[in-house]
């Protein structure tokens, strides 16, 4: 009964070494200009350039811009995704940019079946866009089931300098939540679909993660330029979907910049 235990244990291993991440992508965290700007949804593993999950529709796609909440599901658009892999569902959704400020993005999916683990996966994702350099909404909190609040402006961190961010579920902090930090190493390809080439391997010994103190925050420090994610695990209210486990998660995307690039 052990050695089956271990077994099984070995067989999901591959669906589970990787960090699976929802994504909410787009190219430039800066914009000068108004106009409508394309946002990818894909549930990947980005760090490894590993397998693409097939997404559902989600339950809800918006941005907090100035306070208001702009709905954007009426953008959606299915498309498939191409990792170094497997091709996946995913979305494409459109955000219309129009005054100086900042843009939240959230992703609320639907619960996702993880067959390797026999779980449900929901990960709540937010990314942020900024125009014009007004800081307007980063800090706001928007109410998510599951959410990491940044404290550090998330849209222009320097590479080598550090992101602290503090876990929350229904709106209360999160003592010693496990979070997973995960980077983008092959940037999606707006117009092909599909992972461009990859910047970094990923790294040996599995999944980067660290623990939030006894108040829920957490501080990671930023080795490099690019897209970086945290997910904190299981941390929401709902354990429950249709019958089975679920794990509800918080996503945050940031980004870095190397100085003088
Ligand atoms: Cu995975």
């Amino acid at each position: 009964m052990l050695k089956r235990l271990i077994l099984a244990g070995i067989l999901a291993w591959p669906g589970v070494a990787g960090a699976h991440f929802q994504l909410a992508y787009s190219p430039q965290t800066q914009l000068e200009k108004a106009g409508d700007v394309p946002i990818k949804l894909i549930f990947w593993h980005p760090f490894e350039n590993g397998a693409v999950m097939d997404m559902g529709p989600p339950r809800a796609v918006w941005a907090l811009h100035r306070g208001e909440r702009i709905d954007l599901s009426g953008s959606l658009a299915p498309i498939t995704f191409t990792g170094a892999q497997n091709t996946g569902r995913a979305y494409d959704a459109v955000l219309p940019v129009k005054r100086a400020g900042d843009y939240v993005i959230a992703v609320e999916p639907e619960p996702f079946l993880e067959e390797a683990e026999d779980i449900y996966i929901q990960q709540f994702a937010k990314a942020y866009l900024n125009r014009a350099g007004l800081p307007t909404d980063w800090e706001a909190e928007l109410g998510l089931p599951a959410e990491i609040l940044p404290l550090s402006k998330p849209y222009n961190l320097i590479a080598g300098s550090s992101f602290t961010g503090r876990v929350m579920a229904d709106g209360k902090p999160v003592p010693g939540a496990e979070i997973e930090v995960e980077y983008i190493a092959a940037e999606p390809d707006m117009t092909e679909n599909r992972a461009g080439p990859a910047a970094v391997g990923p790294m040996p010994g599995g999944a980067i993660v660290i623990r939030a103190d006894e108040a829920g925050y957490f501080t990671f420090a930023v080795p490099r330029a690019g897209h970086w994610g945290f997910a904190a695990l299981d941390i929401g209210p709902v354990k429950e979907h249709q019958g089975k486990p679920l794990s509800q998660d918080a996503v945050i995307w940031v980004r870095a910049y190397g100085m003088g690039e």
